[in-house]
């Protein structure tokens, strides 16, 4: 009876570990979901590429790029104007573009992931 009652027991905990496991697997994945959308002169670094991967401003703009994803980035100029060192989940950086051009960007921890971006200073 009582190895009966533990069996029991035992079925018991399994069950509600799994539940809240199940609960906590969602409620993360719903988070990780729910990162918003870049403002007007933003551009989101996630799930290694940038978003949108290229944004026309005018002169004087400041950029601001977010980390949203869980893996470190970084803003890193191709031509050595600009690199922001590593960027942490939901961190930023902010550049300001004062001259026209085109400036490519990379990121030096996935730059061979196709994580490449332009801003095109008008
Ligand atoms: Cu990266």
């Amino acid at each position: 009876m009582t190895l009966k009652k533990n069996m029991y027991r035992i079925t018991v905990s399994t069950f509600i570990s799994a539940c809240v496991g199940l609960i906590l697997i969602t409620a993360i994945s719903c988070k990780k979901q729910n990162i918003g959308t870049p403002g007007e002169n933003e551009i989101f670094l996630l799930y290694k590429t940038f978003s949108p991967t290229s944004l026309a401003v005018k002169k004087g703009t400041t950029i601001t790029f977010t980390n949203k994803d869980n893996a470190n980035h970084s803003i890193t100029s191709s031509t050595g104007l600009f690199d922001s060192g590593k960027i942490k989940n939901e961190d930023s950086f902010l550049h300001t573009f004062n001259d026209a051009g085109t400036y490519s960007f990379y990121c030096r921890y996935h730059s061979n992931q196709q994580e490449q971006g332009t801003i095109i200073v008008q």
